[in-house]
């Protein structure tokens, strides 16, 4: 059974995060288009917000002078997860354009981001950026209440609300707020998709109370692993002075019992199996790779992947003109001083690098700086020899997971990842590396590319297993479950 049978029971779901499924662009004769978006979270909750008729709440992309203008349906050709989903079942929220500056790329990406990756000294406190987080943050808030209106009243029914991320940490605080007032009920569920620090790095943060109160404003709240959950315990417990039950983990809040728990993400498996079968050569066989793909982003350790590489070379100079790091990294948060200066510095590395080994057949980092399809993706997936994921810190990592899916090859190659990453914690078979220390770093990568052809059937054997069963659509129904709201199709139609 896929989410393509699952309805949220008894009720609608409706979906708060900061970007609605698709974004909205306008074509060049000024006419707002749907431009859609195929990430693993979409296909899975898409369909149980269309299923059960629900709505998604979030910001289109796009700035809108005319709160009125009609959005656009999908275009009939469009095969997309989003396809089904009918522009009057999406609240697009309309904030005005320097609130949602300060509000996304102050609060949200310049203190949130770093902090919440516990790296303090890279992130700002400013009280204009938190004031416009507020102010954002009831927006949404008042937008899912548009939505719930707009349900029909069944007797039995609750409406579930599901809001994502660090980016909406406060908006059930008013969801729960105005409900109540208008006499609607509903359940609310929180995800957070980023790991959740220990106290000491989160009451850094100004206004944590505050935080703390919008995410205990719902039912239930959902973390990767059971670290970032104990996190968020012991930060209620001493922040707020909550009666806490670390066993159950529960929370005593406002007169309520909040559950927590350790929902770790899946991604689409089959579809990244279907990708890889059908993925051209890009590879060719005498060629060794060793792959990272990440957005360009602090947080993912590529400097010091790059010195690991580096230290390997140095080290064990064997692998001189075989092997190659095939690094990838998306272009991310472009406007941001700190991540130009990443690329800047990345690309003085892999220049250095590169200038210092490669000879007139080989070069030992290729480097690209872009996003490459589903299919190239899939491709290098597939015929790497190691999958190389070490992040400094990182809520779950999905490239580690799509690495496994795409591992089709008997041989297999490797995965290698940082006990920092959400994926460290439940990939148990994978290599752990700590990408803090270069030069036992480089020893891992060694014996990853040297490991015996059993061990490494084995190891991705346990891995790939793992990853098919738990794949998107057990974490969604995990997440319906632990709201007590999973319900099958055929459930439903009975009950219809
Ligand atoms: P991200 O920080 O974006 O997600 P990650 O989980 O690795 O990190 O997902 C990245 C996605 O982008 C993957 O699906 C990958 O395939 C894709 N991608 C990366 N580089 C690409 C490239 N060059 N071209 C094309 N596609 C590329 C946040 C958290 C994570 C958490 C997820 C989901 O930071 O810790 O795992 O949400 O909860």
């Amino acid at each position: 059974m896929d989410c393509t049978d699952v309805v949220a029971s008894s009720g609608s779901m409706i979906v708060i995060s900061n970007r609605l499924p698709f974004v909205l662009q306008r074509n060049k004769d000024g006419k707002l288009v749907r431009k859609a978006s195929a990430g693993g979270l979409v296909t899975a909750v898409a369909p149980v917000v269309i299923n059960g008729n629900g709505f998604w709440v979030g910001w289109p992309g796009i700035h809108l002078t005319d709160p009125n203008e009609p959005i656009p349906e999908s275009d009939p050709g469009d095969i997309t997860p989003t396809a089904g989903l009918k522009s009057d079942k999406v609240i697009p929220v309309q904030i005005n354009p320097s609130i949602f500056d300060s509000y996304y790329n102050g609060c949200c990406n310049a203190t949130f981001w770093p902090l919440f990756h516990s790296m303090p000294d890279r992130a700002s406190f400013k009280g204009e950026h938190w004031k416009n987080y507020v102010t954002a943050n009831k927006e949404f808030a008042e937008c899912t209440l548009k939505a719930l209106r707009q349900l029909p009243k069944t007797t039995g029914e609750v409406p579930l609300v599901w809001v994502h991320d660090y980016h909406l940490m406060l908006a059930a605080n008013w969801i729960r707020q105005y409900a109540e007032e208008e006499n609607i009920s509903c359940k609310l569920g929180f995800f957070l998709h980023i790991p959740f620090p220990p106290w000491d790095i989160f009451r850094l943060f100004p206004w944590s109370d505050e935080i703390l109160q919008g995410m205990l404003a719902c039912d239930m709240v959902g973390f990767h692993i059971t670290d970032y959950c104990l996190n968020f315990v012991d930060c209620c417990q001493r922040n707020l002075g909550c009666r806490v039950d670390r066993k159950n983990l529960l929370v005593e809040h406002g007169g309520r019992s909040v559950r927590v728990r350790p929902l770790p993400i899946g991604i689409p498996f089959e579809r990244f199996v279907e990708l890889a079968e059908k993925a051209p050569k890009l590879i060719s066989t005498n060629q060794k790779i060793i792959l990272g793909v990440d957005r360009l982003d602090y947080t993912k350790g590529l400097v010091h992947r790059l010195l690991a590489f580096e230290k390997l070379l140095e080290k064990h100079p064997e692998h001189l003109e075989k092997v190659s790091l095939l690094q990838i990294s998306v272009p991310s948060r472009t406007d941001v001083k700190e991540y130009q200066e990443l690329k800047e510095e990345m690309d003085q590395l892999v220049g250095r690098i590169n200038g210092r080994f490669t000879t007139p057949n080989w070069s030992p980092i290729r480097y690209i700086y872009g996003c490459v399809s589903q299919d190239e993706l899939a491709a290098f997936y597939r015929d790497s020899a190691v999958g190389l994921v070490t992040p400094l810190r990182d809520g779950m990592n999905l490239v580690a997971k799509e690495f496994v899916a795409c591992q089709i090859n008997i041989p297999p190659g490797v995965l290698i990842v940082s006990p920092f990453a959400g994926a460290g914690e439940t990939m148990h078979e994978a290599l752990i590396c700590n990408p803090y220390e270069i030069d036992d770093a480089s020893e891992v990568i060694h014996r990853a590319l040297t490991m015996p052809e059993d061990e490494r059937i084995l190891r991705m054997n346990y891995l790939r297993r793992r990853e098919k069963l738990n794949d998107v659509n057990y974490w969604t129904k995990s997440f319906l479950s632990a709201m007590g709201s999973l319900q099958t199709q055929e459930d439903h139609d009975d009950i219809g």
